[in-house]
Parts: C-alpha cells; structure tokens; sequence
C-alpha cells in the first residue's frame, strides 16, 4: 500500500529532481523513467540525473538523453527522489546535485534501508522499486502508457531474475499481465536484455568459469574477473552482469560470489553474493560495508584480489 504520507508530499511539489544508485540496472533505471512519465501525467516537470550513464545494455530505452550526468550542470527543482537506494550514499557523485533545505522523498525496496528520506516509503517485501512506482499510478489513478508499462517491465524483469526470484509474488506476475496487455513483447525484451552478448563478452564468460573454486562441501561456489581478463577483450566491468548466477545454479550451492576487479584500481574489488534458500546475504555482506537482498547483494573491499578473495570466503564459510 502506498502510504499516504507520499501521496500527500507528491502532490505538493511541482519540481523534482530523480535520482537512484550508481551502476543503475533495470530496476533503478525503469523506476526512474516509469515515474518521470507518472509526474509528467500529473502536470509536474521532473529531471533524471545519476552519476553515469546507463550500461550499453540499455541503449534500446532510448533514454539516454534524457539523464543528466554533468555535475555542473544546474537543475531547479524543489524535491527529490531517491529510488532503489538503501542509503543515500548509493547515489554517489550524483549527491553534488543536491541543494540544502529540499525535502528528500525515499521509496525502496531494500531491507536495510536506513529512512534516510524526510519522507520514507520502504516496501521490504515487494520485488522491485518498479512494482513500488506502479503501486503509485494506481493510487494516481494514471494510466499507464506503453513507455512505462516496458519501463516498469524491465524494472521487475530485472530484479526478480526473469521471474525466478522469492520476491516473485502473484501479484508481481498480475502487474505484468496488465503492462504486457499495454502491447509490450516480452520475447523481444528478454532478447534485448538477456540474449544480446557479444562473441567476446562470451570469451570472457568462458574464461570467468574457469575460475570457479569451491568451499565448505561445495556448498559456496565463487569466481573472479580481474583487469587482465577484461583487457584481453577490451570489456568493461558492467558486461559482468549474470555472470554470478552460474555458480549460483549449481546444486547445492547455497552461496555464490563473483570477486571483480576495478579496472581503474586494481586494488578495489567489487563482490556480488547470491544466495539460494535460506541463506541471508544481505547480512553477509554487511560484514563488509554492504548490503542489498536476501538472496542478492554486494560490497567493496579493497586490497590486493587474492587476499581479499581468501577473507571473504573464510569468513562465508563460517558463516553460513
Ligand atoms: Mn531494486
């Protein structure tokens, strides 16, 4: 349920500035344009602006020009929206476009959302910030066109894994019977997102499963991309995307990590933890500064890749 208090706070602004995290994904993206088109419906002029650009992956949105990246760049607005962030540091440089004394709307889906909002509306149970944004049409009482029906379905596409996911709830799938009838074509879309790597990304994918090492009864399954492995094919981190959910679709596998290495540091190194079941790798993660899901989160260490590599799986191992 929406909770009023955002209904009340939406209607009274006319300016927003929307923000989400950095590497923004399909949820982040497709929450952001979904509600941009649901602001523009209700007479109110809305701006998109994150620290970068969306990965090439997304090219097929065409809503690149319509994201501000510029940090210069001055944007007037009277609110703002963060969406799909836990905390506002997740925003990253995106954060240099906040001025003093505007009231800070939340809406997320994440667990360990802190409330940082003035305002916070925090659904841990619903599988997307995207099923979050449709709940808001429906309160409106918007109509939602064929732009943020796919908006909204890539958003839940994304972040319940095609629908295989524990947030998928009847209700996830009863959201998307109703954009699907707003003519989208999900073969088409799952091409777009899922069946579009290139030969080299492939390449890539071959040499990340050669990494697969295994602890505790092969209960935990990890791999590793280093800069090397990216530089052979002229790849850049984002092309990762899934790779994790190989080692995740092992049986018995209950934990599953992917350790990346920064390409512009070599000491920083990105972690993505999956899980299947039971297994709760939101807390794992907070372990080391992190945070996310349940089933699905990350952090970032730094130090050297071996080292690191070694920490995070003792610690798993005992863990779980
Ligand atoms: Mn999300």
């Amino acid at each position: 349920m929406v909770k009023s208090e955002i209904i009340e706070t939406i209607e009274k602004y006319n300016k927003y500035l929307i923000v989400s995290h950095v590497n923004p994904e399909g949820d982040s993206l497709g929450s952001q344009f979904a509600l941009k088109g649901l602001l523009s419906k209700l007479g109110k002029e809305s701006v998109i602006a994150n620290e970068a650009e969306p990965a090439e992956l997304y090219e097929f949105l065409d809503i690149n020009d319509d994201i501000i990246t510029d940090i210069k760049k001055k944007i007037d607005y009277k609110a703002i929206i963060a969406l799909d962030c836990p905390v506002i540091k997740r925003v990253g440089r995106a954060k240099k476009f906040f001025k003093k004394d505007k009231i800070l709307i939340n809406i997320d889906h994440h667990i360990s959302n802190t409330n940082f909002g003035d305002v916070n509306w925090v659904e841990p149970y619903t599988s997307s910030c995207g099923e979050m944004v449709y709940e808001l049409y429906k309160a409106f009482n918007v109509p939602i066109d064929y732009r943020s029906a796919l908006f909204l379905y890539v958003a839940i596409i994304t972040d319940t894994g095609s629908f295989a996911y524990e947030n998928t709830s009847s209700r996830t799938h009863a959201i998307v019977a109703e954009l699907i009838d707003r003519g989208l074509k999900p073969n088409l879309i799952y091409q777009k997102l899922y069946e579009n790597r290139t030969a080299s990304e492939v390449k890539l994918l071959k040499d990340a499963l050669s990494t697969i090492r295994f602890a505790k009864d092969e209960k935990i399954a990890y791999m590793y991309v280093t800069k090397s492995m990216l530089d052979r094919y002229n790849l850049d981190l984002d092309v990762t995307e899934g790779f994790v959910n190989y080692a995740r679709s092992i049986n018995g596998v209950k934990v599953a990590m992917i350790f990346l290495q920064n390409p512009s540091n070599e000491k920083r190194i990105g972690i993505s933890f999956r899980s299947k079941g039971e297994v709760d790798v939101d807390k794992l993660a907070s372990l080391f500064g992190g945070g996310g899901h349940k089933n699905a989160s990350g952090c970032v260490l730094s130090g050297d890749l071996k080292k690191v590599i070694k920490k995070v799986v003792d610690t798993v191992t005992r863990s779980i």
